[in-house]
């Protein structure tokens, strides 16, 4: 996917046991590895793939949100939802800056996000309907982001913690803005509680793919948690948010999309449905609903905005040669 030379000519070879014996010690101590410390190849690719996916996920998602600017029902409303689609841009900024440290540049990673090489979240394939959809995004698809956002806080890899940190504050009031919506809608009228719950059944399943294929399918869950890239799995981060969010659920009064939703006792947890895999891997190939559609906007948006990097770049250049003879003057 990107070239070697880009993500680490000076990286050690995975074969080199001694090596990675010393780095696996400085992992199990917790120990933060930081962009100029030798790391085997195999934790750098790792690191580029999965924060590269995150940024391009905060940028893709900013568009179905994006979707309901114009028409939020109020200020208020339009006012909030601006400041959280602006934040998920600022995200899409650090995870950047974050894979950058590893050696890959932000034009490359956008150039494979744009061949439709890269991937992004699944969740943000599917169309945002109604009103209600920016509600059950905020609580549902914020909530999910964040469960598995606040164990990354402790990923081994100094940089990409360290910005999960920043972006987990403002992804609890993303997801607290999200619910308060979803709170006015089921004690508003029938049609809004009728649209609350709609939003739900759409949302739900899609939300809980997003911690992605189950653990005995995931290819790379095992070595990033030895690594401590990842901190729990995909099915553990999953039930934890099922727990945490059907008393939410409850609360507003709706009824979750699935039969064989029910409390167990004996794990202290609820028991779900099976989840539809044939169409999380629909989507994840880019068959999804809307696929297409957010591939389209990227595209035409980069287009678009190619006289604002002109501008920036021909302004930066500008500075730099003013700044240089001033230097030069003043010797
Ligand atoms: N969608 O071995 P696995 C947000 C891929 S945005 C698409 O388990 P891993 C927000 C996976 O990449 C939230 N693809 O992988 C923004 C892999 O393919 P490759 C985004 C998925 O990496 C705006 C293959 O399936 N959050 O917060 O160990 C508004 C096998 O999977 C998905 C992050 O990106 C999926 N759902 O674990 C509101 C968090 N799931 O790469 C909110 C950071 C899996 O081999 N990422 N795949 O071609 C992670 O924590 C991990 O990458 C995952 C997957 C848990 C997602």
């Amino acid at each position: 996917m990107y070239s070697q030379g880009l993500i680490g000519a000076d990286t050690q070879t995975d074969e080199d046991e001694t090596f990675l014996a010393a780095f696996q010690k400085r992992i199990d101590a917790e120990e933060k590895i930081e962009p100029n410390d030798p790391m085997p190849a195999g934790y750098r690719k790792t690191l580029v793939r999965q924060i590269s996916q995150h940024a391009h996920s905060e940028v893709v998602g900013m568009l179905p949100e994006g979707n309901w600017i114009t028409r939020a029902p109020s200020l208020k409303r339009k006012a909030a939802l601006l400041a959280k689609v602006q934040d998920e841009g600022g995200h899409g900024l650090y995870l950047y800056s974050a894979a950058e440290t590893l050696g890959v540049s932000r034009d490359e990673m956008n150039a494979e996000l744009l061949a439709g090489r890269a991937k992004y979240s699944s969740i943000f394939n599917y169309p945002t309907l109604t009103w209600a959809d920016i509600g059950a995004i905020g609580w549902l698809v914020d909530g999910a982001a964040i469960m598995n956002q606040i164990a990354l806080c402790r990923c081994s890899y100094g940089p990409y913690s360290r910005a999960m940190i920043r972006i987990c504050k403002e992804e609890s009031f993303h997801q607290r803005q999200g619910y308060e919506i979803m709170l006015v809608l089921a004690r508003g009228t029938e049609e809004q509680k009728e649209m609350a719950q709609d939003a739900l059944n759409r949302w739900w399943w899609p939300s809980l793919m997003m911690f992605g294929p189950s653990d005995a399918d995931s290819a790379h869950s095992d070595q990033s948690m030895k690594w401590k890239i990842k901190r729990f799995s995909n099915d553990n981060l999953r039930q934890k948010f099922v727990n945490a969010t059907v008393p939410q659920g409850h609360f507003l009064g709706l009824e979750f999309p699935d039969p064989g939703l029910k409390w167990n006792e004996e794990k202290q947890g609820y028991d779900f449905g099976e989840i539809d895999w044939d169409e999380f891997w629909r989507v994840v190939k880019g068959d999804g609903p809307m696929n297409r559609d957010r591939m389209a906007t990227r595209r035409k948006d980069w287009a678009d905005g190619e006289w604002v990097r002109e501008a920036a770049m021909a302004y930066a250049e500008k500075r730099k040669a003013r700044t240089q003879a001033a230097k030069i003057a003043a010797e």
